[in-house]
């Protein structure tokens, strides 16, 4: 890419005067990361040009991943890591008085997701550039994102994110891709040689832009696209007698109605008509990809190849919100390609699989049937005959045909079920860790599962270890490969010949010293950021994700208060210092999580100035979490909180990327922990708590009361949460205090508080033994190679899209 340090150079001064019309002295550090990354993302598509051509002569089975989120944190230094010139531009800049670093966090960081569904997308389109598959992300371009958060007077604020504001140097707007999408109207049915034709008239026309931005594999080999979609009006137009009217937003209204179907990731849907938006939001994301996946087909393969079409493409579905792909690629096989239905089911069930991320109800997506008629009539339709042909299948010879009709059919109270349509029309369905596929085969979808068991296969998510070992943590990465060469960046397997290092004494040191730098420099963020000093030689006792109950940030709350109260009567308790993170956002209308947030705050407010504590406690809340926050985070932690109800966490990812750092798990028997634990054993990190069996019997004779009748310390918390311990009366927590005790307790908080204590001395003892830890570290880093998104891909591509 370039020749050496002085021609990269050379180019890089050139780009100014072309982009800029001014030098690069002149130019602020915004600016010159700009013309850094426009100039890479020129390079990269020029690589994906290449890519797509051989592709296409290999006749490679295209894979499509639609996601509602893609959260890619920032792209250039993982670029400029991946095609193998970081060093010759970070050397070039230096000579031009510049620093990479202090160019690098002038890259906006979309917030395209929420949580770890959305960062999974993410490192999946990472690995199968790596992989050399091709791959495209389908996602929509959210013109601001989730929301920032803010904290005012500990309380979380949501104010809109404008990441788009300085134009995005890796987008591509490719306008004469685009396509038509229709809302509303009517379907009339015609008649035509014995044959009904559908016509849908009326609609409204809305127009899908595609921007197209450049993954880059590692190596630099393959360069895939991630195609976000935004909705803009089919023709420029304003109502002129309006505007001559002094009616300006009158005479633009239909142009704000289009554009909010790309506004904002997750609207409120409290209301009818959040709920209407989200669904056309998921909607246009389908019949859009879907659209272009037809487009490029047929320019492909030709105008009626239909029989290789699953051959040549799959079709993968992240979670319910793109399920429309079923009635919609339906829809285009019958109505525009006039094949017969049995021919586009054999057709659409093939391409399509399908993915499940959660077990919790809330999750677990409905519309009202009259909402999807009147937006989608077309769809509707097709649903309905989905539906009946299903519900004709069942086989009524089994006494308990109508349980199973009322558990599996997709048409039920007036509502349509997503998660019901997306299993029935896909070829393939998984969950995420062992333990949440068993949960989906044996409670959730058992029904499907007993009909066709092998539909269902389990597929345990992994994450980039590039970005979040190589990329976040270089010190620990160039430590690895000096130690035992560069083969794990491509083959994270290799980690494990880190495994004879464990006695090691000068390689445990340099581990513990890594960890010492990259707690200082978190330390710096912290002091810069919230004002808070925090001692890096303390155990960074970290917790970051969404904020919600089953998450139980509240049980980690309840341990620091029970610290504090026991610190206040016993000053001299062994316990080592510790400072605890907590980073996540709570959703715009969850009022308990956003309680929990506030809870957080006015505990760190408390805890972090009373001098009588000395600083053996800091509770941090850091702002806003992002992917770059995170990478700032994952390599400083030494305590890794996995805490959920067993049973409730899909799996977890965070838990993953704190391991491939050498923090260690503090943990429930949930979601991908289960799977740490196999690779590590009991003696290399801190398990607790209700299993989910024990959980799930335990349900219907708990009474959290009764804990806290048996517990003065866990009482006088209870108290304290009400009774004026965090301030005046207004302040109180009494929706927390309720959920605790008056709503008995639903996520077992009270319940696994005792052992989680044990577990946590035991954290807080091991620590003391450095050598003793460090080792512990260094076998988690060994066995995290398998948490790598390679695997998880490699594994997709051959049992799910059937790639060779
Ligand atoms: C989630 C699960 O809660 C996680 O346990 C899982 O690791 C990820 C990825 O499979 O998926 N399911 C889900 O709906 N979210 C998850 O994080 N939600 C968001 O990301 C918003």
């Amino acid at each position: 890419m370039f020749a050496s340090k002085d021609d990269f150079k050379e180019q890089y001064l050139a780009e100014f005067t072309k982009t800029m019309a001014k030098p690069f002295e002149e130019c602020t550090k915004r600016e010159r990361y700009e013309v850094l990354a426009k100039m890479i993302c020129s390079r990269a598509a020029k690589l994906h040009t290449e890519t797509r051509l051989r592709h296409i002569s290999q006749q490679r089975k295209q894979v499509y991943y639609f996601s509602m989120e893609f959260l890619i944190g920032r792209l250039l230094n993982n670029y400029l890591i991946n095609l193998g010139i970081e060093e010759t531009v970070r050397r070039g800049l230096k000579e031009l008085g510049e620093d990479l670093d202090q160019l690098l966090p002038m890259e906006p960081d979309p917030g395209l997701g929420n949580g770890g569904l959305g960062r999974l997308a993410a490192c999946f389109l990472d690995s199968m550039a790596y992989l050399d598959l091709a791959g495209m992300g389908m996602g929509a371009r959210y013109r601001f994102g989730l929301f920032k958060q803010t904290i005012e007077d500990g309380r979380q604020t949501e104010e809109p994110d404008p990441w788009l504001v300085n134009g995005y140097p890796w987008e591509i707007r490719n306008s004469d891709s685009a396509v038509s999408v229709h809302f509303g109207g009517k379907v009339e049915r015609t008649y035509e040689d014995g044959k009904i034709n559908f016509e849908h008239t009326a609609y409204q026309t809305v127009l899908a832009v595609p921007y197209d931005v450049p993954i880059v594999g590692y190596d630099g080999k393959t360069v895939n696209m991630l195609r976000l979609w935004q909705a803009e009006p089919a023709e420029e137009k304003i109502d002129l007698a309006a505007f001559n009217n002094g009616k300006y937003s009158e005479a633009v209204r239909e142009r704000n109605e289009i554009e909010a179907i790309t506004a904002i990731l997750y609207p409120d849907d409290s209301t009818p008509a959040g709920k209407e938006l989200r669904l056309k939001q998921e909607y246009f994301l389908t019949a859009a990809g879907i659209a272009s996946i037809i487009d490029n087909y047929k320019h492909q393969y030709g105008a009626d190849n239909w029989r290789a079409f699953s051959d040549r493409t799959a079709i993968h579905t992240n979670d319910t919100h793109p399920a429309l792909c079923v009635p919609e690629l339906m829809r285009i096989l019958l109505d525009q390609e006039n094949l017969e239905w049995d021919d586009a089911w054999d057709i659409v069930t093939k391409t399509i699989s399908f993915t499940n991320h959660t077990i919790m109800p809330e999750a677990l997506e409905k519309w009202p049937i009259d909402l999807i008629q009147r937006l989608l009539p077309r769809v509707y339709m097709i649903i309905e005959e989905i539906d009946r042909r299903y519900r004709e299948n069942i086989d009524r010879s089994q006494a308990d045909w109508q349980d199973r009709t009322r558990s599996s059919a997709i048409l039920w109270d007036g509502q349509v079920r997503m998660a019901n349509l997306s299993i029935i029309g896909s070829h393939s369905v998984n969950g995420v860790a062992s333990i949440h596929t068993n949960i989906l085969k044996h409670d959730v979808f058992q029904t499907f599962y007993q009909e066709s068991p092998d539909k269902f296969n389990n597929k345990t998510n992994g994450v980039s270890h590039r970005r979040f070992l190589l990329e976040a943590n270089p010190a620990l990465g160039r430590l690895i490969t000096t130690s035992i060469g560069p083969e794990w960046i491509s083959n994270a397997y290799h980690l494990e010949n880190l495994l004879p290092y464990a006695n090691d004494d000068l390689f445990l040191n340099q581990l513990e010293k890594i960890k010492y730098v990259q707690k200082c420099r978190l330390a710096e963020y912290i002091k810069e950021h919230n004002g808070i000093t925090v001692d890096p030689a303390s155990i960074f006792d970290v917790q970051v994700k969404r904020i919600h109950a089953y998450k139980r940030q509240l049980l980690n709350m309840i341990k620091i208060i029970y610290l504090y109260n026991r610190l206040k009567k016993e000053p001299d308790l062994d316990l080592h210092p510790h400072t605890f993170l907590f980073s996540g956002k709570a959703a715009q209308s969850y009022e308990f999580a956003k309680e929990v947030i506030r809870l957080i705050h006015a505990m760190a407010d408390v805890v972090n100035h009373d001098a009588q504590i000395g600083g053996k406690l800091k509770v941090v809340f850091l702002e806003n979490l992002s992917v770059s926050i995170g990478q700032l985070i994952y390599p400083a932690a030494d305590i890794s909180e996995q805490i959920s109800t067993a049973g409730k966490e899909a799996s977890g990812t965070g838990n993953m990327k704190f391991m491939f750092n050498g923090a260690l798990t503090l943990g429930t028997m949930d979601g991908a922990n289960v799977e740490i634990h196999q690779l590590v054993g009991d003696d290399n990190m801190f398990l607790f708590g209700l299993t989910s069996s024990q959980v799930t019997d335990l349900r219907g004779n708990y009474r959290s009361l009764d804990i806290c009748e048996h517990s003065s310390a866990l009482m006088e918390i209870i108290d304290q949460l009400v009774n004026g311990f965090f301030g005046s009366d207004k302040d109180a927590f009494w929706s927390i205090h309720d959920a605790l005790i008056r709503y008995n307790d639903e996520y077992f908080v009270l319940a696994d508080f005792e052992d989680y204590m044990r577990a946590f001395f035991e954290a807080d003892q091991a620590y003391t033994d450095r050598r003793r830890w460090n080792k512990m570290a260094l076998t988690n880093i060994a066995m995290a190679g398998h948490f790598s998104s390679d695997r998880t891909i490699s594994q997709y591509a051959k049992e799910i899209w059937k790639i060779k």
